[in-house]
């Protein structure tokens, strides 16, 4: 029996090297992971980076996926892509070439060491929340159900969130990974 496709939304960040080059890559690999399709991607926002380590500026995207998946398997299957990415884990909320958080599950809260989601952070960082807001304003978040909407109007954050790539030109490169 198929399992039903659940909708996630990831968070993809990249700070290393050729930017663009790794988040299009991320993308492509993602929607080739079985039972797994993309249905829709934010703009890529370059964004001020977040975190005790001194490092360069951020681009980054949302993406909404449905997938078959379980989590845990997702998560092992975004791990390998961010290898194959030549993502090396040195300094936690260091520099990477890409880092691919899955941000929600649905309306699921799992709380383990190795999986959190909701990611933990989310309403405290504008880098995640308004390309969220681009394409989910109206999706009532985990664990109490604030609209994507109210928390970016709550969220505090005040670090630089610009446009870089708006999402038709990203989706029309991405023609054949993003069905929308
Ligand atoms: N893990 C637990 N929950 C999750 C989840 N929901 N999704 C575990 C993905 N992974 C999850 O992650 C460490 C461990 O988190 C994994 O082994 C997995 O089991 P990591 O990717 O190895 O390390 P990390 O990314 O450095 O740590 P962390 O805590 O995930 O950092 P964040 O929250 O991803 O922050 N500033 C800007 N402007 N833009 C950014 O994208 N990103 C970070 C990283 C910091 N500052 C940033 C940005
Ligand atoms: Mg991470």
């Amino acid at each position: 029996m198929s399992r039903r496709r659940e909708r996630v939304f990831l968070g993809l960040g990249s700070n290393v090297g050729n930017r663009l080059f790794y988040l299009k890559e991320a993308l492509r690999k993602i929607a080739y992971l079985p039972g797994t399709k993309i249905t829709t991607s934010s703009s890529i926002y370059e964004t001020t980076p977040v975190g005790p380590v001194n490092q360069s500026d951020y681009l980054n995207l949302v993406a909404e996926v449905f997938t078959s998946s379980s989590p845990e398997r997702f998560l092992k299957s975004i791990q390998k892509i961010e290898e194959d990415l030549g993502r090396e884990r040195r300094v936690r909320w260091g520099p990477r070439t890409i880092d691919i958080d899955i941000l929600y599950w649905g309306k699921r809260v799992i709380s383990k060491k190795t999986l959190r989601i909701p990611h933990p952070e989310i309403e405290r960082r504008r880098f995640v929340l308004e390309p969220l807001n681009e394409i989910a304003s109206d999706f009532k978040a985990p664990p109490e159900f604030l609209t994507i909407c109210e928390l970016l109007e709550n969220c505090r954050d005040e670090d630089a969130v610009e446009l870089h790539l708006p999402k038709d030109q990203l989706c029309t490169q991405l023609r054949r990974e993003v069905n929308t």
